[in-house]
């Protein structure tokens, strides 16, 4: 997959880059480490996000070539600027939120780049996945690491370990495989600092994260004998807090701490409207069954939907389907 993915960006001079809307670690440092691979080529490469790169991501892009989608400004015109457009670490075309329009009209080769477990991807020319991978980065590391004779340049080396670190949970998830260390073992021996990425990426809280943390924990519900836990959050208590949906990041992982959890949940209410849900799985329960019967989907132990439900309608029709997962998966 890795040589045709090659031989199809030596094909084409002006690559864009997207990912999927709100932006993580893993898009994001594949997309930088992938952009510095063709400028090095001397290929032109630009980066688009939306709706911005987030402030704990801005210590991967020191050279500012991150852009924000600005439809009815800068780019007005950025369909006709590539000759591929790769969406990267999503490979459903709609994942890329409003770029979705000027993707769907542009003359460019359109390409994805991605390792979630999913259907066959449609509404692309050309797909690169590989659902073994750990992380989208891991796919751009393979591709460079042989490909670079000597170190990788600082920018690149620092997107991919922060995409490693990302996409594994920093090291803790099921995803962690010896190639995974290996990759982080030859980053670092590069002069990566595992401690100030760490630092940059999570240690990052504000008052009014913690503050929403604690109003959802407060909330905490147990279903199932304990074995499915939850938290909810509404746009009331993001503003009772004074908090944003980027401060949701990782409030999943609280629920899950539990001890005989089998499946966490984070629901919230987006500001159009919908619902969401995150699912984590401890390591028996398909989470990625559930999240497809919503629509949605991700990973087996990681997975998300996004839905047009009340919240609480949500976290009925949710629960059941865990809960019946739950009994599928473990007698
Ligand atoms: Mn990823």
């Amino acid at each position: 997959m890795l040589d045709r993915f090659a031989a199809f960006l030596d094909r084409h001079a002006k690559v864009l880059l997207t990912t999927h809307e709100n932006p993580d670690g893993d898009g994001v440092g594949a997309s930088i480490a992938l952009a510095a691979h063709l400028k090095a080529g001397g290929k032109e490469a630009r980066i688009v996000v939306t709706p911005a790169l987030p402030e704990n991501l801005r210590f991967l892009d020191p050279e500012g070539w991150i852009e924000a989608y600005e439809p009815d400004g800068a780019h007005r015109d950025l369909a006709a600027w590539p000759d591929a457009w790769l969406l990267i670490d999503a490979s459903e075309p709609h994942r890329m939120g409003i770029l979705f329009a000027a993707f769907e009209t542009t003359k460019a080769t359109r390409a994805c780049l991605d390792h979630h477990l999913k259907d066959a991807p449609t509404g692309f020319d050309v797909e690169f996945t590989d659902p073994t991978a750990s992380a989208s980065t891991e796919l751009v590391y393979d591709l460079v690491r042989p490909r670079i004779g000597g170190d990788l340049s600082p920018i690149m080396a620092q997107a991919l370990y922060a995409g490693l670190v990302s996409d594994t949970g920093n090291f803790r998830h099921s995803n962690s495989t010896p190639k995974v260390h290996h990759a982080a073992a030859d980053l670092i021996a590069q002069g990566v600092h595992p401690a100030r990425t760490f630092n940059a990426l999570y240690q990052t809280a504000t008052p009014a994260k913690l503050k929403l943390f604690g109003r959802a924990m407060g909330g905490l519900q147990l279903r199932d004998g304990g074995r499915f836990a939850y938290v909810s959050v509404t746009m009331a208590d993001l503003a009772a807090c004074g908090a944003t949906h980027e401060d949701l990041d990782e409030l999943v992982e609280e629920p899950r701490k539990l001890q005989g959890v089998e499946v966490a949940a984070l629901f919230s209410e987006s500001a159009d409207g919908r619902s969401k849900v995150s699912l984590r799985s401890r390591e028996r329960v398909d989470v990625n069954a559930v999240c497809r019967q919503f629509g949605g989907g991700g990973h087996r132990l990681a997975s998300g939907a996004k839905v047009s439900q009340t919240l609480d309608a949500f976290i009925t029709h949710v629960t059941a389907a865990v809960e019946a997962q739950i009994r599928t998966n473990i007698v």
